[in-house]
């Protein structure tokens, strides 16, 4: 930290700070907006145009500024990881402007580009699908704004246009999913049905965990993947989708939803078509979030694969690294396992989302 000569000058720095943080130090406070434009508005503007004008305050002594462009609000994972974030970037004391682009990449793109107006220390962003994003990344490069990503990645060959990925290794996840399926019809002579309700079409968790599960159970041509189609991740659709499904085939034996959210969907159609999930149809799903293992452990989910979405930490850790010039690897994975119905059952009362 700089020293400031005058008295009356730190004094005022002092006051500024605890007006800023008694702002932007709760997470639904100044954190949340949901517009780009809105947040552009945050305590930082304010605290540039309240510093003494004779002298300016040390660049170290500002907080620093973090614009998020998140996917939406699509799924309870989401929710745990939008909290995370906010959480995390209210203890580090940074400046958060967030936005929700509601599962639009044109929205995240609008974001992206406002965060670099506004001149932000560092853009983070979950990228809704992986491609797509070389023009907008390499504006952030050119402006000199560090890109962090987090949860889902981009498909751009130039590594550069981003410090790091942390996030999932979602094929991994994909193939606990098939492993489970291969370990539990290893001895089948009949042919297994399996419906997938994929994600987000051109995201990187659909892609990745249909490809994971894929290079599992393509050993065993008994299990065949008889439907699969995109329920984005949301309740709403996985229900819509499982509907559509029970009409077309008579004989389902396994379901593998790329998130709970839409196997939960799911289980209300399956339910409401007489069938007894968990039983009559056998679940797989990826998350492991509440409402998925309360699920499980009432076994009408039999297996979940976990996907950790309390990514904030990791994130506010790397902000600070990156703007410290520190190295730091390309890539941060998450670690995560798996739980089965009973596993469900005991990990519950202390699960955290
Ligand atoms: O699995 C799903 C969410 O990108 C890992 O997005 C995330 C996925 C998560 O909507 O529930």
């Amino acid at each position: 930290m700089k020293s400031v000569k005058k008295w009356g000058v730190s004094l005022a720095l002092v006051a500024l700070m605890v007006v800023v943080s008694a702002c932007g130090g709760n997470n639904k406070g100044s954190n949340s907006s949901s517009s780009p434009a809105e947040s552009s508005k945050a305590p930082a503007a304010a605290a540039e145009s309240a510093s003494p004008s004779e002298s300016a305050p040390a660049a170290t002594d500002k907080k620093v500024v973090l614009g998020f462009a998140q996917v939406g609000a699509e799924s309870g994972w989401r929710t745990a990881n939008t909290n995370s974030i906010k959480e995390s970037a209210g203890e580090a004391g940074f400046d958060l402007k967030f936005s929700d682009a509601q599962q639009k990449q044109e929205n995240q793109i609008k974001a992206i580009r406002s965060y670099i107006q506004q001149k932000v220390d560092v853009i983070a962003f979950s990228p809704v699908v992986e491609s797509g994003w070389d023009t907008v990344l390499k504006e952030a490069k050119d402006a000199g704004i560090p890109v962090i990503l987090t949860d889902r990645s981009v498909d751009s060959k130039d590594t550069s246009y981003y410090k790091t990925f942390i996030g999932s290794d979602f094929v991994e996840e994909g193939r606990k999913a098939g492993q489970w399926v291969l370990d539990q019809y290893k001895d089948t002579q009949e042919v297994v049905n399996i419906v997938e309700l994929q994600g987000t079409t051109g995201s990187a968790p659909a892609n990745d965990r249909k490809a994971g599960f894929q290079e599992m159970i393509k050993s065993n041509d008994k299990l065949k993947v008889i439907a699969s189609q995109t329920g984005d991740f949301t309740r709403a659709k996985g229900k819509e989708v499982m509907q559509a499904f029970l009409k077309a085939h008579k004989d389902i034996d396994v379901l593998y939803a790329h998130n709970d959210d839409m196997a939960l969907g799911a289980i209300q159609a399956i339910e409401a078509a007489g069938l007894v999930p968990g039983k009559d149809i056998i679940i797989i799903s990826v998350d492991a979030v509440k409402d998925g293992m309360t699920a499980a452990s009432e076994g009408k989910i039999n297996f979940i694969v976990e996907c950790n979405p309390l990514l904030g930490p990791q994130l506010m850790q790397a902000v600070n690294d990156v703007l410290a010039n520190k190295e730091i690897p390309q890539r941060i994975v998450t670690e995560e396992s798996t739980f089965t119905s009973e596993q469900a059952k005991e990990a519950l009362p202390t699960r955290k989302y």
